[in-house]
């Protein structure tokens, strides 16, 4: 017997998974504006699982919410970790230190030996792939991480990325780069965490206060795409930038719909961080993996709302 025969597929929730194709088709190929199709995506979503909602809000709210930092990030649309604040990412780590060094390498090798165009940030593990970093999986559905994201969004939200991102040296100014606000709802939360130190020369991860951002949104009637920094100079808000520098270990949490932000601008040094995504179920504009195809890996440590977090059926 091999060893995927072997492991138990956990049953899926039904949900929309590729989103983000019907919805940049009906915008781009039939010029559907946004504002008609997000909330159909949502709608269709909502009516293909009617009872999802209702079973999401109620786990949520049979949550203690003990987190000190939700009215922050409900406020400010950002909060800071300090290493060992979440503790389980140290531990995590320091577990697969050495592999995920060694996927640096390979990332950096191929990346030399490429004569592909230049990319200035690399996905070098994905979503799946971290179940051969277990540690890393279990962090990442963890309970100080996932309570927070379920109180946020008022309902138990889905895991809907997992990604290591290198940003080799670079000396671009182009999409990411560039202020702008995630485009896969009206809010969605990342974390970020420093696998090494993050110094101003590594291109760190950078952005503007939800409340500032509002502010220069209003201002500059931007709904989406990018925004120029004359223009955030223009509106006063330059001085107002958060930049997530820092130690290993050290990271932030980021409603990336609400905060303007940029990342991987002109490094001299390599930055690589872990990122971690957590949207509504009814998010328009974004795809789900498939976490049930190896989730039967960790079934024995996942309590419901993990499994909900994963789009697995509960129970
Ligand atoms: O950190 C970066 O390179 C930019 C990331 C970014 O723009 C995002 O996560 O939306």
């Amino acid at each position: 017997m091999t060893l995927s025969s072997s492991i138990e597929h956990l049953q899926p929730i039904r949900l929309m998974r590729n989103a983000s194709t019907y919805n940049e088709m009906l915008r781009r190929k039939f010029s559907v504006p946004r504002k008609i199709v997000n909330p159909a995506i949502r709608g269709l979503k909502h009516v293909l699982n009617p009872s999802e909602k209702a079973v999401r809000t109620r786990l949520a709210r049979s949550i203690a919410k003990a987190d000190e930092n939700l009215d922050a990030l409900r406020d400010d649309g950002f909060v800071l970790y300090q290493p060992g604040d979440l503790p389980n990412f140290q531990e995590a780590l320091a577990q697969h230190r050495a592999e995920i060094d060694d996927r640096i390498q390979q990332a950096e090798k191929e990346a030399a030996q490429s004569s592909a165009k230049k990319s200035m940030l690399h996905t070098i593990i994905a979503n799946n792939g971290f179940f051969d970093f277990p540690g890393i999986m279990s962090f990442a559905v963890s309970r100080p991480v996932v309570e927070l994201a379920t109180h946020y969004f008022g309902r138990v939200p889905l895991l809907t990325a997992c990604s290591l991102w290198w940003s080799p040296p670079n000396d671009s100014l182009q999409q990411s780069q560039l202020f702008h606000c995630d485009g896969e709802d009206t809010q969605q939360l990342k974390f970020f965490f420093n696998i090494n130190e993050v110094t101003p020369e590594c291109g760190p991860f950078t952005l503007l206060p939800a409340g500032v951002s509002d502010r220069v949104r209003a201002a500059g009637k931007i709904v989406a795409g990018k925004v120029e920094d004359e223009k955030i100079k223009a509106l006063g808000a330059w001085d107002d930038q958060i930049v997530l520098t820092g130690p290993t270990g050290a990271g932030a949490c980021v409603d990336t719909c609400r905060c303007l932000h940029y990342g991987s601008r002109g490094n001299d040094k390599p930055r690589v961080v872990l990122m971690m995504r957590f949207n509504d179920h009814l998010a328009p504009n974004v795809d789900i993996p498939n976490w049930h195809l190896r989730a039967g890996e960790m079934k024995d440590e996942l309590d419901d709302l993990q499994k909900l977090v994963l789009g697995i059926r509960a129970g």
